[in-house]
Parts: C-alpha cells; structure tokens; sequence
C-alpha cells in the first residue's frame, strides 16, 4: 500500500483507491470503455479481470476501445466470458479471434492512426469511461503511462469519467519516457513538429485533472508479452535478403549511408530483420515504428541505434526484465508517443521511413492482404501496416513463400482480401528473393513477382496462370481469369491445398495402328 500512496503523488485522490472488484462494479450493459493498451503493454490488467469475473456470473457485454491489442488478462478473458459487443481498432487474441470469426463480437478494423481521431467524432458513440494502466499520478491528477501510450491522452481527454490503474510492477523510473502531444482536430490541425524521429514536442505525462478520475485501482502484474521464437531459416533469409537489398540502394545512390528510420512490424520476422542489423556494419539507425521490440535494445546496447520513437515498447519477458533493470540507460535512446502521432502520414513521410511488414499473402501484381485468411476470417488487422506501408518512402512485405508445410502458395495469383493495394508495396521479399517493383508495370511486376519471389513448387503453376490470363485478355492492363482464381481459394478451404484449375494438357493420342 506504501508504494502506491507513494505514487499516487495527488493526496486528495488517496480517498478514490478502491479494489478492482469495487472498480468493475461500476461498468454497466454497452458502456463504451476506452482503454490504455498496446501490443500487450501498458493495457489494465486488475479491473479487466473482475469485470470478467462479474459478467462470468451475470453475463452482459461491453465495447472496448484500445491502442491496438491487449494481453490475455484483457481481451482474452472479457472473450472468454463473451462479454465484449463491438471491439476495436486491432487485437490478437485467439479466443476474441474465435469470437470475432462466429459473429458474437462486431471488430471494426480501423488503421491504428485514424482510432482517436474516429472516437473523437463520435463515430463510435461517447466514450463512457477511460480505463488507463498508469505507473504515477502526479500532484496535479496528471497520469504517467507505462509501457504504451497508444490511444490513451485522446481517451482520457474525452471519457465522461477516467479509472486509473496504478501498476507497481512498473518501475516508477519509467516517468520521462513518454511525450503525449494530441493533435487538435480540422481546420484547426497544425503541423506536428517532428522533424527528426526523436524530437519531442509535448508532456512527459497524460493532462488530467483530479476531479475528473472516478476510481483508483492498484495492480502489480507486469505485462504479459510474447515470447519470441529465435529467428528461423527462413526469417534469417529474408534478413540477409533485406541488408544486401539495402547495401545495393546506398551503393545506388538512392539510399543514405545510415538509412531513412526504420519502422518494422511485429512478430518473428520482423525480429529477425531487426536482429540481422545487429550483424551489419550499419551504425547511427533511426527508428520511427509503432512497436518497440528486443531487437532493438540490442542495437541500443552495440550503439548502432540512436534513437527508437514508438507508442508501445512491447519486447518478449525477457525483454522487459532488461529494460526495467537498465531503464535510466535506455530512457535516452527511447520515446513513446501517441499512436496518432507514431503512426502520422505527415510525420512518416516527412521523415521518409523505411516500411517492414508482414503479410498473409501477396497476389502476383503485388496487392497485399494483411487480415483475412481465405478472405473471410479476420487474424488480427491491419493495425498500423496501412499507415506505413501508404506514406513510407520504400514501402516492404514480407512472407514466406509458402505456409502450411508447403501446402499453399503465399503468392496467389489474385489476393483473397486487399488491405495494401500494389500501390503501396515498392519491394516484396520471401525467402526465394527480392522483387523490386519499383518503375514496373502490373504485367511486368507478375513477372517479377513470380519468378522471383513464388516457391518453385507453385512458379509453374502461377506463370502459366499469368500467360493464360494475359493470352485470354489480349495482354489488359491487369490480366485475370478471375472464375479461376477465386476457385483456388475455394479449393484450398475445402481440401487444405492450393491448386489452380488449369486445364489439362490433351492426352496423347494412340500411335496409330499400322
Ligand atoms: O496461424 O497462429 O494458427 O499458427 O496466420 O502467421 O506465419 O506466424 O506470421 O506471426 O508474422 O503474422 C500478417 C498475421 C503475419 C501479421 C500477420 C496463419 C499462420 C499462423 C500467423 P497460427 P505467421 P506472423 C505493425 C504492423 C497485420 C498488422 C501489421 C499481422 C498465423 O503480421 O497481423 O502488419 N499483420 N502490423 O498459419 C492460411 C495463409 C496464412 C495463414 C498466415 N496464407 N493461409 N493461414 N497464416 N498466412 C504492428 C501493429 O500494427 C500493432
């Protein structure tokens, strides 16, 4: 108790301490809670958990608005309980998945930096409470966040009410990391001020008032984050793939020696190509991303990284043990922003940044789909892979050629969703290679594509759909037969491989009898 009377440095909201049970009381049917939480970090944990513990008994719903995605403390237990109605802007819950995928949650899958602005009209309805994982108050009732800003400033500016969750788990040392700057709304939006990826333009913490904060609950969880597998064959491929496409730009002249800011998605690929840097002869790297992750503390500890700028800092347990050991050390080379300044077209493309992300499949002119497997079950969403990948100044995907054992091709000759039109994928690599699409028209780009990136066990199969479609449009802009490859799709959902339906070569006929 010493520690948060400590930390909750407003002594006339020592009195609105209350139990997370206390706390979840207070939600009722369709409310619309809008949380802290980014990528499994600095999300509440304690009320969460009462709450689902409370709809376990008596079952109602409520909307649940984030940064992006929470840990199982979170979505996975409000899933469980079937208690979430509508659920956005992104998640990667596999039991809110599950749910989601059966029709009990509505998920709205927005890009990440449009949420705030969205909520902040009202598309939503208004925001009932502001639930925020803090690690201080400040005398003033000011907020200190924790391992993510994500929406939160927005939220707490607009919420009827605010709960806060004082996480001792987070050491207090992390107070300075943040720079909360919210963006006024059109016409009167003016520039965001970053010019370099590690300038900071507004408060160490979260403007709130004391009289505006309903409850305050105590938690001591750290957050639950993700292991990360130590990079595969094929990720490491696709790192070396991406440092020598790299090494071809400087040496071109299109690219500056330390590169642009990098942003990098999550997930194990991502974290390889971080990590291949680590192996570069590469030095004073930027990074302008959405999601910090333990490869980049070790760019900061070789000294290659300069600066990380981020709204979530969300490495593998591990990871954050390291961090909260050394914070002092890495506050300096870290900020965490809002995720609509994180995620800013004006700033990214400012800023020229580099995009890595990864996608589901990619189809052979280059269109990317992020979200929906076999085009009709949601994954996890777009997240901020649109607002990169669309205002980056390279844009990049990844996959691997293939997934399922080598059932199914990841180059598909027409995507079964679009999240990123070609429009917004410059370079396409898979462990085969590198397809540069820059200057390249659709027909040469499925070229490119396939013989440069498909696996050879489905080239074949996928040039011959590209000449037939190409023979059978008269050489169009984009040729398809799109009977054709809409049944590819098809046939994997009901046979668990991927075949197009080419036709059959003619059987050869008889010798003829002498
Ligand atoms: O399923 O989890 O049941 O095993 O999808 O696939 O290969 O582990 O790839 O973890 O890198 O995720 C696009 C989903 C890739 C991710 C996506 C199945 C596969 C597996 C995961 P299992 P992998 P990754 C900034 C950037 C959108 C958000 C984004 C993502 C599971 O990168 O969510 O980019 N991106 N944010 O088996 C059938 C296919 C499949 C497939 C994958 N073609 N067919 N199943 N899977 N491809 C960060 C934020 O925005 C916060």
């Amino acid at each position: 108790m010493a520690d948060i009377l400590d930390r909750v440095r407003c002594k006339a909201l020592h009195s609105k301490i209350v139990s997370a049970e206390e706390a979840a009381a207070f939600f009722q049917p369709n409310m619309n809670v809008a949380c802290s939480g980014f990528t499994s970090s600095g999300y509440p944990k304690s009320t969460p958990l009462a709450l689902a513990a409370r709809m376990e008994k008596n079952p109602f719903k409520v909307n649940i608005w984030t940064g992006a995605s929470t840990g199982p403390e979170f979505d996975s237990a409000l899933a469980k309980v079937n208690g979430i109605g509508h659920r956005m802007p992104f998640q990667t819950s596999r039991e809110l998945r599950d749910r989601i995928n059966h029709g009990d949650v509505d998920f709205i899958d927005i890009h990440l930096s449009e949420m705030a602005q969205q909520a902040r009209s009202g598309f939503f309805g208004r925001e009932d409470v502001a639930l925020i994982e803090a690690s201080a108050i400040t005398e003033e009732g000011n907020i200190i966040p924790t391992t993510s800003v994500g929406n939160a400033a927005s939220y707490v500016q607009h919420a009827k009410t605010v709960i806060v969750e004082i996480n001792t788990a987070v050491p207090a040392e992390i107070e300075g990391l943040h720079d909360v700057y919210v963006p006024l709304d059109p016409p009167n939006r003016l520039p965001i001020p970053i010019i370099r990826p590690g300038d900071r333009i507004g408060t160490s913490f979260i403007p709130c008032t004391p009289d505006k904060i309903q409850f305050i609950v105590p938690s001591d969880n750290a957050d639950t984050t993700r292991e990360l597998r130590a990079p595969d064959a094929l990720s490491q491929r696709m790192s070396e793939l991406t440092l020598s496409f790299f090494r071809a730009e400087i040496a071109a002249g299109r690219m500056p020696e330390h590169l642009l800011p990098l942003q990098c998605g999550v997930g194990n690929v991502a974290n390889a190509v971080i990590a291949g840097f680590n192996e570069a002869d590469v030095s004073h790297l930027t990074v302008y991303t959405e999601v910090i992750q333990d490869g980049m503390l070790d760019l900061i500890d070789s000294g290659r990284l300069q600066i990380a700028s981020g709204t979530a800092f969300s490495p593998s347990p591990d990871g954050l043990q390291r961090f909260f050991k050394d914070i002092a050390k890495y506050k300096k080379h870290i900020v965490l922003r809002p995720a609509e300044i994180a995620n800013a077209a004006e700033v990214i493309r400012r800023l020229g940044v580099i995009a890595m992300n990864t996608a589901i499949e990619a189809d052979i002119y280059g269109s990317v789909n992020s979200t929906h497997i076999r085009g009709t079950h949601m994954m996890n969403g777009i997240g901020g892979s649109g607002d990169f990948a669309r205002n980056a100044s390279l844009s990049i995907f990844y996959t691997p050629s293939t997934r399922q054992d080598g059932r199914i091709s990841c180059i598909v000759p027409f995507a079964s969703h679009v999240d990123h039109p070609a429009q917004d994928v410059d370079i396409l690599i898979t462990e085969q290679g590198v397809a540069d699409l820059r200057g390249k028209s659709p027909r040469e780009r499925a070229r490119t594509i396939i013989e440069r990136c498909a696996h050879p066990d489905f080239r074949p199969m996928l040039m011959d759909y590209f000449e037939r479609a190409d023979e059978a449009t008269h050489h169009a802009q984009t040729p398809h037969i799109l009977s054709e490859a809409f049944a590819m799709h098809e046939r994997y959902e009901k046979t668990g491989t991927m075949q197009l339906d080419t036709p059959q070569p003619a059987e050869p006929s008889e010798p003829e009898k002498e």
